[in-house]
């Protein structure tokens, strides 16, 4: 019934698998409404709210420190897949370059075409979130979020944020898209965080 492109996971990864999600092979396209076009030209990324104001064009994000990053990614839909290769910035190589206030306890993403999601800041700020521009070694194709996302490999992939273009620091949580529509406050895999409801 799941047909041949998902699959319970086998033994030796089934302690990597979160339950009641299935592993994929290819890697799904997971898109509410349309997708922006967006190009590095005028590309801006912002940082406002509860932080000193900054602007960085895609030539200054592309001079931060470049990192390697092999993440599992799960998708609230219950599709999984492992080991995914990606090319990017890591979230505390860009955070250096942030005054966050002392206030600042949540953070917003926004992206080109108005999607947002939230994150607890202990959330965002995790050693192992990054900014991606490359996957298995091409550019990142601009369904998957090209030229930039966020990807946020310990939370439901609905926190990792495609065409990233903003983070706005709060002092509140405040609800992104999903988690005004439904979804779970903040969405752990392995706690089966899915649904608010
Ligand atoms: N801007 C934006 N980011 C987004 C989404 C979206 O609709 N718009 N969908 C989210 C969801 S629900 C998932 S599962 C992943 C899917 O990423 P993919 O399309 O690269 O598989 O992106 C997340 N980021
Ligand atoms: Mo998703």
């Amino acid at each position: 019934m799941l047909g041949k492109f998902f699959k319970k996971p086998d033994a030796d990864q089934d302690d990597r698998v979160p339950p009641g999600q299935y592993l994929t092979k290819g890697f799904p396209v997971l898109t509410y409404g349309q997708s922006p076009s967006v190009s590095a030209d005028n590309w801006q990324f912002r940082v406002w709210g509860k932080a000193k104001e900054k602007t960085f064009t895609w030539a200054e994000f592309m001079a931060l420190p470049q990192s390697q990053f092999t993440a599992d990614f799960h998708c609230v839909t219950r599709w999984s897949k492992l080991d995914v290769q990606w090319t990017g910035v890591k979230v505390t190589d860009l955070m250096r370059l942030v005054e966050l206030d002392p206030e600042a306890v949540h953070v917003m993403e926004h992206c080109y075409g108005g999607y947002t999601t939230n994150l607890p800041i202990e959330d965002f700020l995790r050693e192992e979130n990054f900014f991606a521009h490359t996957l298995f070694g091409e550019p990142l194709p601009a369904e998957h979020g090209g030229p930039l996302r966020l990807v946020v490999p310990h939370l439901y992939a609905w926190k990792s944020a495609k065409w990233i273009n903003g983070l706005e620091f709060l002092d509140r949580e405040e609800s992104g898209f999903w988690e005004r529509n439904g979804y779970h406050r903040r969405g752990e895999p392995w706690a089966e965080e899915r649904y608010s409801y």
